[in-house]
């Protein structure tokens, strides 16, 4: 079958400057080689979800085939096996967000459960009435609706900073609304309907001049930015592996050790005990506390291999590479007449949000996706936002390393089609 880029016509003149081959890359993503409605599959979706590389596809595949068998339990060779790929994946995540120790590593079925595993424990136990918690007006919904239930649990406070409207934070109305009663600051890193990148060193430095722990929604950020936990100083660090090359049903929640010694478990069964009497239950130690049950085992081990193979590649150079494709698209589709992009932060990545004059997000992704355009239109889970900016929804293109200029080209003419059948 011939690739997407052969039939947009990929030459060899449009490889990467940034130390990766553009159709190399893709040569490593089996599904991106397909028409869809007879055209070229040109996927600009990786904001929902990013397709993952052979490695990632063979890593699962070969486990089920080969060593699949329950963690920490059995005795057995294959137990043994599993239980060192589990617990190997879980030292990739820790070096790949240069967390000090793998304990701090928590394996979680994705951010969202990440968020809501921090609210039901740090949060139940460390908040009170009156209390305040505050995040930030491009919150994702999955950072907005576990605090708003923790309040109303609590009779708490959510509290909510600013923006502005090229969609950037309000640092200095931000650090104003952080006040005694303030219990934790939970921000988005990389708003994935906006693709601003948020001040996250300076807002922890800000939260822990006044003893404010700090929670970072990563979900975009992890597959387009260098992230160290360490040097953000951040207390949780929360991630989806499928955003980020890997499997679905397998995310991270990264804590620091101390705060996550002192938190309850989440969830109550197998794994997370010492030992157990009908009178009373030893937790077991991190981070196994907030591991019950049987693990997504597989995913995890797929998540590694997600980890190896970007690290491979390079954040830097994907950086690079990201940038001036975004840099292409904000030219390009913004010098569309009658256009209007939402989301004009001076630091950005990856997203492309956007209107067309007069016709409706949804009627442009329908008809995108006949060209064989995959972009997604709606609230993005964002919807305070959207009511922010006064929009019921946008179009929303979000590039991976593994688009080409030929395909945000491709993305343009498709707009241009859009404006002529409403025309
Ligand atoms: N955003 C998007 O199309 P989960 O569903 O748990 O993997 O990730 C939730 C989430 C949390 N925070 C941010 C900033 C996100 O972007 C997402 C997921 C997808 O934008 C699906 S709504």
């Amino acid at each position: 079958m011939r690739s997407a880029g052969d039939l947009i016509g990929i030459s060899t003149r449009k490889r990467a400057e940034h130390g990766f081959d553009v159709e190399r890359i893709r040569r490593d993503f089996p599904i991106l080689h397909q028409s869809v409605f007879g055209k070229p599959l040109v996927y600009l979706d990786n904001a929902a979800t990013t397709h993952k590389p052979r490695i990632v596809i063979e890593t699962v595949s070969r486990f089920y085939e080969r060593d699949n068998s329950n963690i920490h339990r059995g005795l057995h060779q294959l137990s043994e096996r599993s239980t060192k790929a589990y617990e190997g994946a879980r030292v990739k995540v820790q070096k790949f967000i240069n967390a000090a120790e793998p304990r701090e590593i928590i394996f979680v079925r994705g951010t969202t459960e990440a968020i809501n595993l921090v609210a039901r424990t740090y949060g139940r136990k460390q908040v009170d009435a009156g209390d305040e918690v505050l995040i930030t007006e491009m919150e994702h919904h999955s950072n907005i609706v576990p605090w708003q239930m923790l309040c109303e649990e609590k009779n708490a406070i959510l509290r909510v900073g600013p923006i502005n409207d090229r969609g950037e934070l309000l640092l200095e109305e931000f650090e104003k609304l952080m006040g005694p009663r303030t219990k934790l600051v939970a921000v988005v890193h990389l708003s994935n309907a906006l693709g601003t990148i948020n001040p996250v060193r300076r807002i922890v430095e800000m939260a822990h001049s006044r003893g404010i722990p700090v929670l970072i929604d990563g979900a975009q950020a992890v597959a387009h930015l260098t992230v160290d936990v360490r040097a953000l100083g951040c207390d949780f660090y929360a991630f989806s592996g499928h955003k980020i090359y890997g499997p679905t049903g397998i995310g991270v929640l990264y804590g620091k050790a101390e705060l996550l010694e002192e938190m309850p478990p989440y969830q109550g069964g197998g794994d997370m005990i010492s030992s157990v009497t009908f009178e009373k239950t030893i937790y077991n130690k991190l981070p196994h506390k907030f591991e019950a049950g049987t693990p997504n085992i597989a995913d995890a081990i797929g998540l590694g291999a997600a980890i190896g193979y970007l690290t491979g590649v390079g954040l830097d150079a994907v950086s690079a590479y990201e940038s001036e494709l975004l840099a292409h698209a904000t030219e390009t589709i913004g010098a569309i007449e009658g256009i209007r992009l939402i989301g004009t932060a001076r630091k950005k990545a990856s997203v492309l949000s956007f209107l067309i004059d007069g016709i409706h997000p949804h009627d442009i992704g329908t008809i995108l996706d006949k060209e064989g355009i995959a972009i997604r239109a709606g609230h993005h889970c964002t919807q305070p936002l959207m009511k922010r900016f006064g929009v019921p929804a946008t179009a929303r293109a979000t590039v991976s390393f593994y688009n080409t200029r030929e395909e945000i080209d491709a993305l343009a003419a498709g707009i241009r089609k859009v404006k002529k059948v409403f025309a």
